[in-house]
């Protein structure tokens, strides 16, 4: 199928330009002006944005969490994505604790997601145990794909210590790969929760005072010292609040390469959700936690001026009745919001049209860093000759109001219920194919696995 996307607005990290673009089979064939051509059908986009399809690098599809499985798996959710305009996901893939390899955690997710997406999907892999026989299988995971991985400074079923975090960040870098790592620091926080419980303290509202934000920007700094160390990159994952930011930027003045993350979550609410009546809170929970309307600021401006690199969801959604398994005990509560729908016209609404950010750097923050990061650039991250033709065919005038009554998750609640928007996904092309139409996903499971490269970021 040929199609010729007429009269839109290009847009790149650095620039937007008017310009057609053509497309064949599952490639952007050509970019330019007033381009005519016989045989392809003529897709009027006049004043429509053309965004390279976003890339979202860390969501959690059909998985276990506190006793009980995410809500949406990769059919629903990478259904709620590609509605979206997200056309990769990078989902977090496991190894298992228990002297199970990475072999078997990457089978696990292929069974998970295989013939089940509607956009495409690779993996991150979670290391959450490490000797030689790890060690062996890097280069395994290189050869099936995967070049990012995932480490845990929390969690009892994932958490990796000092000595392993060292050794394994070392050793990524000598493959030209790096981790993204979630830090929180367990012990304090493990402490925290001990004294809420015994204070009788079980409510959601306790969630943000057992990971505070000193917590996460303690393990950002130690994993920085040892990153550091280690002579080795590394990245911070859903960074959330100043004094983790003021970490980052203490190891950057010092010739370390971090990359840092954040999320919608942490940009556009603030934590007196957990104070919601009638266990409302509970829908927000999530670690780290939501923090202070100051944390929001400090995001926003190092989204601007290029101090964080991607903007991610943390997808890990859970219905009101799974959330409800810590009625009594907040720390029973499953972690994790819905998210992969929103995040185009989430950051278009609240961070381009109000001026926080341009929509070249929109483009930078969904598609193009991810894809340099990832290790899918120019396939991804840019309409360019030779590109794969996903694109996101943006209204900036589309308004709307979001609600679970009309979203696509698999869940009967939305963290950004009620919140308007104005400039929303109109269409989507996933490697060619018409995917999303008028708002609507019109072509479904037709996501394919992506074998990645090495960063370029
Ligand atoms: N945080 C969550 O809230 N859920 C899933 C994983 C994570 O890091
Ligand atoms: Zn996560």
């Amino acid at each position: 199928m040929k199609y010729l996307l007429k009269n839109g607005t290009v847009v790149s990290g650095d620039c937007s330009v008017k310009k057609d673009v053509l497309i064949e089979e599952e490639k952007i064939i050509k970019t330019g002006f007033d381009l005519c051509e016989q045989d392809a059908q003529v897709i009027d986009v006049s004043g429509k944005l053309l965004f390279p399809g976003f890339i979202d690098g860390h969501t959690h599809f059909d998985l276990e969490v506190a006793g009980t499985v995410t809500a949406d798996d990769f059919e629903t959710g990478t259904r709620a994505a590609i509605a979206g305009g997200t056309t990769l996901v990078i989902d977090y893939a496991s190894q298992d604790k228990g002297g199970h390899t990475l072999k078997e955690g990457l089978e696990k997710w292929h069974k998970k997601a295989d013939g089940k997406c509607s956009c495409d999907y690779s993996f991150h892999m979670s290391i959450v145990e490490w000797n030689e026989d790890t060690e062996k299988e890097i280069e395994d995971m290189i050869r099936e794909g995967i070049t990012s991985f995932k480490l845990y400074m929390t969690y009892p079923a994932m958490i990796v210590n000092d000595t392993d975090l060292y050794k394994i960040i070392k050793k990524l870098n000598e493959y030209g790969c790096f981790a993204g790592v979630h830090c929180e620091n367990a012990g304090v926080i493990d402490a925290l929760i001990a004294e809420a419980k015994k204070e009788g303290r079980m409510g959601p509202e306790n969630h943000p005072l057992v990971r505070p934000d000193t917590m996460e920007a303690e393990a950002v700094h130690r994993l920085l010292v040892i990153a550091k160390e280690a002579d080795a990159p590394v990245m911070v994952v859903h960074l959330t609040n100043q004094k983790a930011y003021e970490e980052v930027m203490r190891a950057r003045t010092q010739g370390q390469k971090v990359y840092a993350e954040t999320c919608p979550q942490y940009l556009l609410l603030d934590d007196s959700v957990y104070s919601r009546p009638d266990f409302e809170g509970a829908k927000y929970v999530c670690a780290p936690p939501i923090r202070k309307k100051e944390d929001q600021e400090c995001l926003w401006k190092a989204l601007a001026n290029g101090q964080i690199q991607t903007v991610a969801t943390d997808q890990c959604s859970f219905t009101m009745a799974q959330k409800a398994l810590g009625k009594d005990d907040f720390t029973k509560i499953p972690g994790g919001l819905p998210g992969v729908q929103t995040r185009g016209t989430l950051l278009y609404t609240y961070g381009v049209r109000t001026g926080r950010i341009t929509q070249e750097q929109m483009c930078k923050l969904l598609s193009e860093n991810a894809a340099k990061l990832y290790g899918v650039y120019p396939q991804k991250g840019v309409i360019a000759e030779g590109s794969d033709a996903d694109i996101v065919v943006f209204d900036p005038e589309k308004k709307g109001v979001i609600s679970a009554k009309t979203h696509l998750y698999n869940t009967d609640n939305n963290p950004y219920e009620g919140f308007k928007i104005h400039g929303d996904i109109d269409s989507v092309f996933l490697r060619g194919t018409q995917v999303v139409k008028d708002g609507k996903v019109i072509r479904e499971k037709t996501g394919k696995y992506i074998y990645r490269g090495k960063n370029q970021l």
